[in-house]
Formats: structure tokens, C-alpha cells, sequence
């Protein structure tokens, strides 16, 4: 079987008729940003079910235009937490089907504008544009920081779960008034892959006190954790761009979009740290410096860098064996020279095939093609070696996480096509 065969099988076997699962067992509802590489994988292969993918993902969206990270259509499975934790039917404002109160980053505009570029249908755009100009405007008015003019998060589960960054942030959690989690994720995958329970009871109370505010503090920074998160930010940045163009194409002004992308990518370049030649990140409650996760490279797929910088970002960093860089796979999700890698946990260390994706894209924005074709060959030769998992250990290649993840194998097929 061909690769692409391969990772089109994967797709097809977690699809669940309106939406593909991230994975069969560890993952069984449906996920935003997942959904929207699911659309980039599909978008030249058969773009009618990616449209019903972005339609399914849409019917989660709030009256408020907020687009969740989870939408948990009506199925019976055993994950946890599931619908009754969120509670989104008390909130004013949620769809009739049940969802979480939080948000990924939204990729789904890039994802669209994907498939109108492979499969143009004006009607499809006309549907779905105004949806998603409600998702963006949303972003502005609910979680700009006035001060950096960069969007917070309120949760990790808004953007890199236990990434490292985060560590700082989530220890000033008092997670001791909460029940006990019920963990579903570690009887599917090995404990020493996934946070820790003390972590889980720290997302829990984060849920708890964003609940009983509708999951919405006001202001942002009233919020426990409130994180100026630089992939977040730099995915909006370029998705604000791809809606722009995509509002053009249908003959709507796409100026507020085009704006906001343009402030953000500003805001984005204020956390340039000369010094580091990296950039900064910031916690609401306290300064998280350059933090060795990859989210300080996350500027490059937005473009924000002049080419001097962004030619640093990536001799010194991105592709640096002894960072980020091949040794022999790449990219890592926390630099090996930070004491906080970790080469199996989740978001702690392991290579993430749709890192790796921002990142090619990123290189090529910038015309560095040497290093856009050699990412996205060793992308394709892990794929290869160890399937289409979740994430991978980046000394060995072993398959770490839930095996057949979706969107490994989505972001592999678009890869494939771009060769
Ligand atoms: C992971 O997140 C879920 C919680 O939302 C989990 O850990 O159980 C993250 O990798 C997230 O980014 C992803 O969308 C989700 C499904 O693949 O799994």
C-alpha cells in the first residue's frame, strides 16, 4: 500500500459518519483543530466530506461566534472529561449540541481557504465565511489583552496541553478543593506518555472556575491561568490572513480581517528578545522568558521575522541538532538543550507531525527551501518507519501516544502532495 493509501485508510477508519475522531479509542468525539487538518488532508482527495467536516465542527459553534475545542455529538463513549463536566447546556449562548468551553487554535480558515483552493464552491463559502468571521471577531472582543494586544489562553488545553511552558503558570493552581479525576487517557496509553495526575486536577479546578463564569472571566485577566501563548497567536495571525482572502474571493471586505492579522504579527514581533534571539513568552500573572518549547519558534509560521531573524530562528534553533533540529528526527516540542525534555511525555519533548507542519509552512514562507524539503522529507520518513501516530520519540522514531491519529495522517497526505 502507498503511504498516502496509508494515511487516507487512517482518515476513513476514524471517521464517524459527520466527523473523523482524532483517534478510535483514546480520542472518540470531535476536536476543532483536529477537524481542520482532517480538511487539509482531504481537501484534494474528497472535498464533499471535508465540507461535511467543517459543517459538523460549525454546529458547535455559540451564539457569541465562539468556535470549542470539543463538540461532543451524541454518541456513547467512555471519556473522560466528557459532557456532563462541561455543563455547556447551563451557559447562556451554547449550541444545542453539547460542547467545551474552551478553544484551540483555530486553524479552521486555513483549512477552508485549503479547500476552496483545491475545490472552489461559492455556496460552501457563502455559508461558512460569515462563521467564521463570528469565530475571529469572537478572538477580539473575548481574549485580547489590551496591553500586548495578543490573545490569551485560559487553559493548555487551549493550545500544547503540558507543554513546559505552561509548568510556571500551573503551579500557582491550588488544585486541593477538587474531586478526584477520573482518567480515562492512561488505561489507553502509558502513564509515562501523558500529564500527571497532578496536572489533571489542576485542568479540572482551571474548568471548574471558568464554568461558573459561562468560560467567561472578565476581564481575561481575572482568569487563573491567562497566557500569552505564541502558537495560538501565530495560527490566528495566518488564519485571519487566509479569511481575508477567502471574504475577497466572495466579494466581502476583508479589511477587518487583514487588519487584525497585521496587529497581531506587530504584537507578535514586540516578544522579539534580542539578546536570546528567540522570542518571549508571558503569563498574565508573571514573566515566562524564552521558555526552550517550540512555541518560541511559532513566530516563523506567521511570517513575523524579518529574514535576518528568522534566518537566526532557524540556524540556531529550528534546525539546530543540539534544539530543536534533526538528531536524527525533528522538530522536538521542547529543545534538548532545555532541562525540561522529556523525549516520551506528550507535548514535553516528542516529535508532533502537525508541529512539523507549521514549521515547513513557516520555511517557506520565507523561500528557505533547502530546509522546508528536508523537514518535510524526514516528516514523511517517520510516517513511514512508525505509522501515523500521535507523537514520536525523537532519538529512536518509536510510536509514542495513540496509534492511527488523524491527523498525522492528514498532514502527511498534504505533505505528500506538496512534493
Ligand atoms: C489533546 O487534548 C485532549 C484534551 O483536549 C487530551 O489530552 O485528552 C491535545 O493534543 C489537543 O491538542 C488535541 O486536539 C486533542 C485531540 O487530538 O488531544
Amino acid at each position: 500500500m502507498s503511504l498516502a493509501d496509508a494515511a487516507l485508510a487512517v482518515i476513513r477508519g476514524n471517521d464517524a459518519g459527520e466527523f473523523v475522531k482524532p483517534s478510535e479509542r483514546l480520542y472518540p468525539w470531535q476536536w476543532n483543530w483536529d477537524s481542520a487538518f482532517v480538511v487539509i488532508g482531504l481537501a484534494g482527495i474528497d472535498p464533499d466530506r471535508a465540507r461535511t467536516e467543517v459543517r459538523s465542527l460549525l454546529r458547535g459553534q455559540w451564539a457569541d461566534g465562539m468556535v470549542p475545542h470539543m463538540v461532543f455529538h451524541p454518541q456513547p463513549v467512555d471519556y473522560w472529561p466528557g459532557p456532563d463536566v462541561w455543563d455547556s447546556h447551563g451557559c447562556e449562548g451554547a449550541p444545542g449540541v453539547a460542547t467545551s468551553g474552551l478553544i484551540a487554535p483555530p486553524v479552521l480558515a486555513t483549512a477552508v481557504r485549503a479547500l476552496d483552493e483545491a475545490a472552489p464552491d461559492d455556496a460552501f463559502l457563502e455559508e461558512v465565511v460569515p462563521k467564521l468571521e463570528a469565530s475571529h471577531r469572537w478572538f477580539q472582543r473575548e481574549r485580547t489583552d489590551p496591553e500586548s494586544g495578543l490573545m490569551v489562553i485560559f487553559h493548555g488545553w487551549e493550545s500544547a496541553d503540558n507543554a513546559p511552558r505552561f509548568d510556571r503558570a500551573l503551579a500557582r493552581i491550588d488544585a486541593n478543593g477538587v474531586e478526584p479525576v477520573r482518567r480515562t487517557d492512561t488505561l489507553r496509553v502509558a502513564a509515562e506518555e501523558r500529564p500527571t495526575d497532578l496536572d489533571y486536577r489542576c485542568y479540572l479546578t482551571l474548568v471548574r472556575w471558568l464554568r461558573e463564569r459561562g468560560y467567561r472571566p472578565d476581564p481575561p485577566s481575572a482568569a487563573p491561568f491567562a497566557y500569552l501563548d505564541l502558537p495560538l497567536n501565530a495560527v490566528l495571525a495566518v488564519a485571519e490572513e487566509d479569511l481575508a482572502s477567502l471574504q475577497e474571493r466572495i466579494g466581502v471586505d476583508g479589511r477587518r480581517a487583514r487588519d487584525a492579522a497585521a496587529h497581531l504579527r506587530a504584537a507578535l514581533g514586540a516578544m522579539w528578545d534580542e539578546e536570546a534571539g528567540a522570542y518571549r513568552e508571558r503569563d498574565l500573572h508573571g514573566d515566562a522568558g524564552v521558555t526552550g518549547t517550540v512555541a518560541d519558534l511559532f513566530p516563523l509560521y506567521a511570517g513575523v521575522p524579518d529574514d535576518a531573524p528568522a534566518r537566526r530562528l532557524v540556524d540556531e534553533h529550528l534546525m539546530a541538532p543540539d534544539r530543536f533540529g534533526p538528531s536524527p528526527w525533528a522538530v522536538t516540542t521542547v529543545s534538548r538543550a532545555s532541562p525540561d525534555f522529556d523525549p516520551r511525555n506528550y507535548w514535553r519533548g516528542p516529535v508532533w507531525i502537525n508541529v512539523n507542519w507549521f514549521m515547513i509552512r513557516g520555511l517557506e514562507r520565507y523561500g528557505f527551501q533547502a530546509e522546508a524539503d528536508q523537514l518535510r522529507g524526514l516528516t514523511l520518513d517517520l510516517v513511514s518507519r512508525s505509522g501515523f501516530t500521535e507523537y514520536y520519540e525523537p532519538t529512536t522514531g518509536e510510536p509514542l501516544g495513540s496509534r492511527e491519529f488523524s491527523w498525522s495522517a492528514a498532514l502527511a497526505l498534504d505533505l505528500l502532495r506538496e512534493r
